[in-house]
């Protein structure tokens, strides 16, 4: 063993991060970045996310909407390591990352009695899924306010509840694809919300739904929204770049 100074005595296979996984499940890593003042750099980051996938992660790469960020990239995989060696590459590219969230994907608790095939497509979802490319992402929280706690409620209460919000999220059926990441002890809020739709008002209309439900109207808490455009990274990135504007209003599909 090396003592701390010895970094001369050190091969390169001391320096290769050690694996760092879920018992059950994925890490999943969403980064949200502004454009470098100066020139992306977009084979720079194709490659940074061919890294990852080579190394079997996810990547989806979204073209986000308004001031807060200009490019979204959530990374799903089963080692930790993989997903800091992106985000290490990805800031080697220039990008600014301004905000993240971390999470791990799960089956909630009160889950436990859905189909194996679904309770797979929970913990192992394939991202990003066919014809939704309305993006949004949002933190959210259980209250822990007064009389509105939820963590001092039974279970048998807390499960009522949840069944009234399935129902109503099933009826978004076709409309949404819903990823619930639970982030407790890991990041600022207890989860991630990752909703697709196959259009924009999906979204909002599935959140709004979900207002009146009890299980939100009464003890959910929400952070700041990331909302966009999924495509695959290449177009993405062609459509976030200022040059490729100049002049040409329509981005050739597939330009790098
Ligand atoms: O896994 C399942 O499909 C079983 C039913 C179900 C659970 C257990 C379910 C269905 N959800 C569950 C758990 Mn959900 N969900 C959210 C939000 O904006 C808001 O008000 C809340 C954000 C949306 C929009 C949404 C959509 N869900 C959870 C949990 C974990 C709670 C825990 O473990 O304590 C959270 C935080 C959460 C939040 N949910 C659905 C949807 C939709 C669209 C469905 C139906 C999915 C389908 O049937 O395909």
């Amino acid at each position: 063993m090396p003592g701390l100074n010895d970094a001369s005595d050190k091969s390169d296979d001391v320096l290769t991060p050690r694996p760092l996984r879920p018992s059950e499940g994925w890490g999943v890593l969403h980064l949200f970045y502004r454009l470098p003042r100066s020139h992306l750099d977009r084979d720079a980051v194709l490659s940074a996310a061919q890294i990852a996938i080579d190394a079997h992660c996810q990547i989806v790469s979204v073209a986000l909407l308004g001031h807060k960020a200009d490019l979204g990239i959530v990374a799903l995989g089963e080692d930790w390591s993989v997903l800091r060696t992106l985000q290490t590459a990805l800031a080697a590219t220039g990008l600014d990352l301004v905000s993240s969230y971390l999470s791990l994907t799960e089956i909630s608790e009160y889950a436990q009695g859905i189909p194996p095939e679904m309770k797979k497509i929970r913990v192992y979802p394939e991202l990003p899924p066919d014809g939704k490319r309305a993006f949004c992402f949002y933190p959210m929280s259980k209250r822990r306010v007064g009389t509105d706690n939820w963590y001092l409620l039974e279970f048998e209460e807390r499960k009522r509840l949840m069944i009234g919000h399935g129902n109503v999220g099933r009826l978004f059926q076709g409309r949404i694809v819903q990823v619930i990441t639970g982030s407790t002890g890991i990041d600022d809020w207890e989860w991630g919300v990752t909703l697709f739709g196959v259009h924009p008002d999906d979204l909002k209309d599935c959140v709004y739904q979900m207002r009146f439900d009890e299980a939100s109207a009464r003890y959910a808490e929400f952070g700041p929204f990331y909302t966009g455009i999924v495509d695959d990274l290449d177009i993405v990135l062609a459509q976030l770049s200022r040059d490729s504007i100049a002049g040409n209003s329509k981005v050739p599909r597939g330009t790098t």
